[in-house]
């Protein structure tokens, strides 16, 4: 990994970057999520790279529904892999889900590597090897665990492509995703869209599972009954269009 000095202004987004970059060196990540991660990049430059309100609100209504779940899973690509493996695990680990590899650019060694990976942080039970269950998909993200995804009734999806967000949502389960487009399919069909880097959003979420594990049931009801995604994603939408405002403002535009 190339030494970033800890006082360059873009210092995590690098990081992020040299991330990625060695994912693919390991064959974790795709070439492919190169291009996702620099789109990520982008929406990331229009949120002041940091975690907005409505962020937190569903980063908290998301943690709500996986600790009332029977069988909440949390889904890892390639670019999750890379770049938060510690976080996967102690979310999993600290919530009770499961997790479980599951690939658009599918290959058993991908698979491997990444249940490798998950395992030297400390992951218990990894699922996706032996995957053997298709949703009705024209492509390789249909590959779902019977113990996992295809029977979980709450599914985290991180940097997915809106078909599958969809389809799981078709299933009747609640689907919530993390992706720092607004407006893509996922985010605008998902149960919770989290709008926020991953970095970010799942150090969130393990401080929330931390705070609210011991809630009572009601509690956590209550958070979820007074959550509203497209109020969330309005706001989210606003936070973009005050922000470029006020970049241009300072700058004389
Ligand atoms: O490992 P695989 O084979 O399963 O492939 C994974 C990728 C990410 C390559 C694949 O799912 C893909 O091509 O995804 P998309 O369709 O590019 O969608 C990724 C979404 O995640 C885009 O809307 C990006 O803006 C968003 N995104 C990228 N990086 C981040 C992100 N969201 C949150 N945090 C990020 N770091």
């Amino acid at each position: 990994m190339t030494d970033i000095p800890k006082d360059h202004p873009r210092y995590e987004s690098l990081i992020a970057r040299e991330k990625i970059v060695e994912g693919i060196k390991m064959g974790i990540t795709s070439q492919q999520g190169l291009v996702a991660q620099g789109r990520g990049e982008s929406f990331d430059y229009l949120l002041g790279e940091k975690t907005t309100r409505s962020a937190a609100i569903a980063e908290r209504a998301a943690v709500a529904h996986i600790l009332l779940a029977e069988n909440p899973v949390l889904s890892v690509n390639g670019n999750t892999a890379a770049l938060v493996p510690e976080s996967l695990v102690a979310l999993a680990d600290i919530s009770g889900a499961t997790l479980e590899v599951n690939l658009f650019h599918r290959t058993a060694s991908r698979v491997h590597k990444i249940t490798q990976l998950l395992k030297s942080h400390g992951a218990g039970k990894v699922l996706g090897g032996k995957a053997e269950k298709r949703l009705d998909l024209s492509h390789d993200r249909a590959i779902v665990d019977h113990e996992g995804i295809f029977s979980a009734d709450v599914v985290l999806v991180p940097l997915e492509d809106g078909d599958r967000c969809q389809k799981l949502m078709e299933m009747g389960k609640t689907v919530i995703t993390i992706d720092l487009n607004p407006l893509s399919r996922t985010s605008l069909s998902a149960t919770i869209s989290i709008v926020d880097n991953v970095t970010r959003a799942l150090q969130n979420m393990i401080e929330f599972t931390k705070d609210m594990k011991a809630e009572k049931e009601e509690k956590l009801l209550s958070i979820i009954e007074e959550y509203n995604n497209n109020m969330i994603l309005s706001d989210t939408l606003y936070n973009i269009e005050e922000k470029l405002k006020s970049d241009a403002k300072s700058r004389g535009i």
